[in-house]
Formats: structure tokens, sequence, C-alpha cells
């Protein structure tokens, strides 16, 4: 049986991922062998690895993958070998049940999600369902379209339930890997003015460059009165950051009849002012994903040079590094594993540099 290299969770090892080898399945009905180029890692993966949504031992990681198709099982129409596609976090849903035919199938409920409830795409290798692997447009560079597969599709469609049209104001917490990219969306794409809020300069000094209109370091300054004063409180707010803390700051920061967009996964619960909700008209909505057409919609922005995702290239060896890494809030931008950049089994005429 062929072999690939991945990473798994691991709750006994430090950090909770390792690198093994694996074999790879046969083909099932519908699916594709990819081979995976690039694999960006996402916030939810270190959730999933350390356990805030249960226990997932043995799971390969990522579904922030891109690669190319190398073989198709049975009954496989949908896509060719050679072509390049995505490995979303929505990895397969039923395509039958109210959610899938209402334009909501990240809702389904029997939907399996990549790095998570399936095997993922941090991997030399991943196998796909042919008609949940997004393809990737000509023009966007590979490693970019990573991010775009998970952060960035993400919070396109986040700023599209949020209603905000051109010319309002938008608030987007949390400036990461998601969130540059929800600057990127909401001010080139959507035409609205941008509040960034994180509680580290180096990434608000970087959402700043990419577009918003100003920032607020919630460490150090009120972040929502700072909005009522300046802008008479925000249309709309997405928030990405993982504390509820920027949950409640949101609410604070809309004006009447904003809505705030749940977009971030910290495992707990926010405070809601009834009074606030009710007298002041707010709506509180979380946002999960996006559907495969949302992502062909967000790709094809990345493919005309709207967003451009900051990357920087990792080995597959450096998993569990990165995972710390982003544990520690150290991480400007995303980093994204070149699978065949000191990949050991290269082919060794790129001498590890990548193909
Ligand atoms: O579909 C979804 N809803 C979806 C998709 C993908 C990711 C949800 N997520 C979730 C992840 O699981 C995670 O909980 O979104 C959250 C953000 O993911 P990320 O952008 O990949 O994480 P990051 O790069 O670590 O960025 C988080 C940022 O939040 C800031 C940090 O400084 C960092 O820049 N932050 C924190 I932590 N506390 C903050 C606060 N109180 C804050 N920013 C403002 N105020
Ligand atoms: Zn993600």
């Amino acid at each position: 049986m062929a072999k690939m290299k991945a990473a798994v969770v691991n709750p006994k090892v430090n950090g909770f991922v390792e690198v093994v080898e694996k074999d790879i399945r046969p083909l099932a009905y519908n699916e594709a062998l990819v081979e995976v180029e690039y694999c960006g890692v996402c916030h939810t993966d270190l959730h999933v690895a350390s356990g805030d949504y249960g226990v997932k031992e043995g799971v390969v990681l990522g579904h922030e993958g891109i690669g190319i198709v190398k073989q198709l099982g049975e009954g496989v129409t949908a896509l060719k070998v050679g072509d390049r596609v995505s490995i979303a976090w929505m990895y397969k849903a039923c395509g039958a049940c109210e959610y899938c035919n209402t334009g909501r199938e990240t809702l389904c409920r029997s939907v399996l999600n990549s790095g998570y409830t399936a095997d993922g795409g941090m991997a030399t290798h991943c196998i796909v369902n042919a008609d949940y692997a997004v393809k990737v447009p000509a023009g966007l560079d590979p490693a970019q379209a990573s991010s775009i597969t998970c952060a960035g599709v993400t919070c396109y469609k986040a700023i599209k339930v949020s209603g905000v049209r051109p010319g309002q104001w938008i608030a987007i917490y949390g400036a990461g890997g998601l969130g540059n990219l929800g600057v990127q969306y909401a001010k080139k794409v959507f035409g609205a003015h941008v509040v960034a809020i994180d509680i580290n300069d180096d990434k608000l000094a970087f959402a700043q460059e990419t577009g918003a209109d100003f920032v607020i370091n919630a460490a150090k300054e009120d972040a929502a009165k700072i909005m009522q004063e300046k802008c008479g409180g925000v249309h709309a707010a997405v928030v990405t950051a993982v504390s509820k803390a920027a949950f409640n700051s949101a609410v604070d920061a809309v004006r009447a009849g904003g809505r705030v967009v749940a977009v971030g996964l910290p495992p707990e619960s926010m405070d809601l002012s009834i009074p606030r909700i009710v007298l002041d008209g707010i709506e509180v909505v979380g946002s999960l994903v996006g559907t495969r057409k949302d992502l062909e919609e967000a790709f094809q922005f990345g493919a005309e040079g709207l967003v451009v995702p900051k990357v920087q290239l990792r080995t597959l060896d450096e998993a569990p590094a990165i995972f710390d890494e982003m544990r520690a809030g150290k991480i400007t931008g995303r980093m994204v594993i070149d699978m065949h950049k000191g990949a050991s089994g290269c082919c060794g005429a790129c001498g590890g540099a990548g193909h």
C-alpha cells in the first residue's frame, strides 16, 4: 500500500501534533487522490489538536489544502487528473437535506469536515470527494490559494452575512490569519470602511498596511468606546478573535440596528445584555466557513489581485513548532506548509527547495 506523510493529532505528544507515516487507503466511489502542494495552519487546527471540541486522536489535520489530482476513483465526473483543487473544511455534505438544498450546505447535519471528522490536507496526500473539491482558478498562486480555502472564504462569507454596504463601517476583531484577510475583503471587495482591532501591535500594523482605515489595540484602549466616538458606532462587526472579550466589545461597538457576526471559536460563552439587544435592535449571528460557491468567488478575487494573503512557507516537519507559535500568538499572516520543501521522499531534483 502506498504511504503518505501526515501531521496527525496526538494528545500525548508536546503540542498535540506529530508527523507520522500513514497508509493511503484505496479510493471509494466518487473520490480522487490529491497530491498536496500547500496546506495552511488555521487556528481551528489548534482547537482540534488541543481537544477543544472533543478528542480527535489520529485524525490528519488541515483544511487549507491545495493540491493536484493524481488519480480518480470510480464514478468521478467533476474532476480530471491534473486539476488543481482545494481541501476545505467542508469535506463532504449529504447533498439532499434542507440545508444542502437551500444554499446552506455548511450546516448539513451529516457534513464531514477535513482535519476533524475526515482526514485533512496537512499531508503529502489527501483523498477528496470529487463534488466538494473546488477548482483553483488559473492566475492564483497555490500557496496564497491555501489561505483563501479557509481564512479567506470564511471572512468573505462572514462579511456577506454582516450585510455591510459600500461606504458603511465594519469592525474586524482579530487581525490574525482570518482577520487580515477580512480587512482586505471588507475594504477592497465590499467597499466598506474598516476598523481592525487586535491586542498585538504587529498584527495591527499589518492590518493598517492592507487597508484598515484605523486600528485599535484592545489591550490598551476601549475599542467599543473609540468606535462609538469616531464613527457613531460601526454598522457591522465580524469577530475572528479567540476571546470572549472581543465578542462582548463587538456588541458595544455596533450602532443601533447593527449586526455582530461571530466567527472565532473560543470554547466559552459571551455576555449579552438583553436591554442592549432589544432596545437597540442588535443582531448576533454565527457564520461558518462558506459554501463551494462562496469559495469559488473568494478565489476569484484572489486571482484578480484584490486580496493578497501573506504567507510564510514552512516544512511539514515544522508542524508541531507552528502549532506552538500559534498558541503563543506569534504568527502574522499565515504559516503555510509547503509539502515539497525539505520533504523526505521528494524526488530530490529540487534539492528539497520545492518543485
Ligand atoms: O467558519 C468559521 N467560523 C471559522 C473558520 C476558520 C477559523 C472560524 N475559525 C476560528 C478559529 O477556530 C479561531 O477560533 O476563528 C478564530 C481565528 O482563527 P485564526 O485567524 O486562524 O487565528 P489567529 O491567526 O490565531 O488569530 C487570532 C487573532 O485574535 C487576536 C490575536 O491577537 C490574533 O491576532 N485576539 C485575541 I487571541 N484576543 C483578542 C481580543 N481580545 C484578539 N483580538 C482582539 N481582541
Ligand atoms: Zn480554518
